[in-house]
């Protein structure tokens, strides 16, 4: 049974100086390449968004970034713009080690629904493909770092969690947003579903 690390949004929007920047983002770089050498396979998320996406704030009249909406399947935090297909903003930090990536697998690409775990669009329900390529290829064993931790870390370790797999999330190697107590609410949520908080 083999292992993956599987590196969470670790893109120019989420760092110092991004649309969307989680505090001290870029500092886990230099500690997320050098653990990659401890795994059989190195997956990337890279979070994909078209031009006015629904969970971007500028797409509804009178909403301001980090105001709430109710979506179809449920409730949204509206962000700024951030992580536009082919902009600079959506690309990998450019220290991060994209050379022993074997998969790099983009989300948040449908235009109406927003999707923070790997496993997952925000229905719960839509999947990315992850779940499929993990368990063809014989890996139950999986370590997540990267940004944010409370949104797209939580969220993608929670579903892995849920999946069978045994997860492991290195704190130390994430960052987070924090946004009315929603670290603490994801350390919680983690931890009482399954995931290993290291
Ligand atoms: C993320 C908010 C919006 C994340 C992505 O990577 O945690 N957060 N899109
Ligand atoms: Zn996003």
């Amino acid at each position: 049974m083999s292992n993956a690390l599987i590196v969470i949004d670790l893109q120019n929007d989420f760092c110092p100086g991004g649309a969307l920047a989680v505090p001290d983002g870029e500092a886990i770089v230099p500690g997320v390449n050098a653990l990659m050498d401890e795994f059989d396979s190195v997956i990337l998320t890279q979070d994909w968004h078209p031009a006015g996406h629904s969970s971007f704030a500028s797409s509804h009249a009178g909403k301001a970034p980090y105001d709430m909406v109710d979506m179809p399947y449920g409730p949204q935090v509206l962000w700024p713009d951030h992580c536009v297909q082919g902009s600079p903003g959506a690309a990998f930090h450019s220290d991060l080690d994209t050379t022993r990536a074997n998969l790099i697998i983009r989300k948040g690409y449908s235009p109406d629904i927003d999707s923070y775990s790997a496993f997952f669009e925000n229905d719960q329900t839509t999947p990315t493909g992850l779940e499929g390529y993990l368990r063809t290829r014989g890996i139950s064993r999986l370590t997540l770092v990267g940004l944010a931790t409370d949104f797209c870390v939580s969220y993608s370790a929670r579903d892995a969690a849920r999946l069978g797999f045994s997860v492991t999330v290195r704190r130390d190697l994430c960052r987070a947003i924090d946004l009315d107590g929603s670290l603490a609410n994801a350390l919680e949520g983690m931890a009482a579903n399954g995931v290993t908080l290291a």
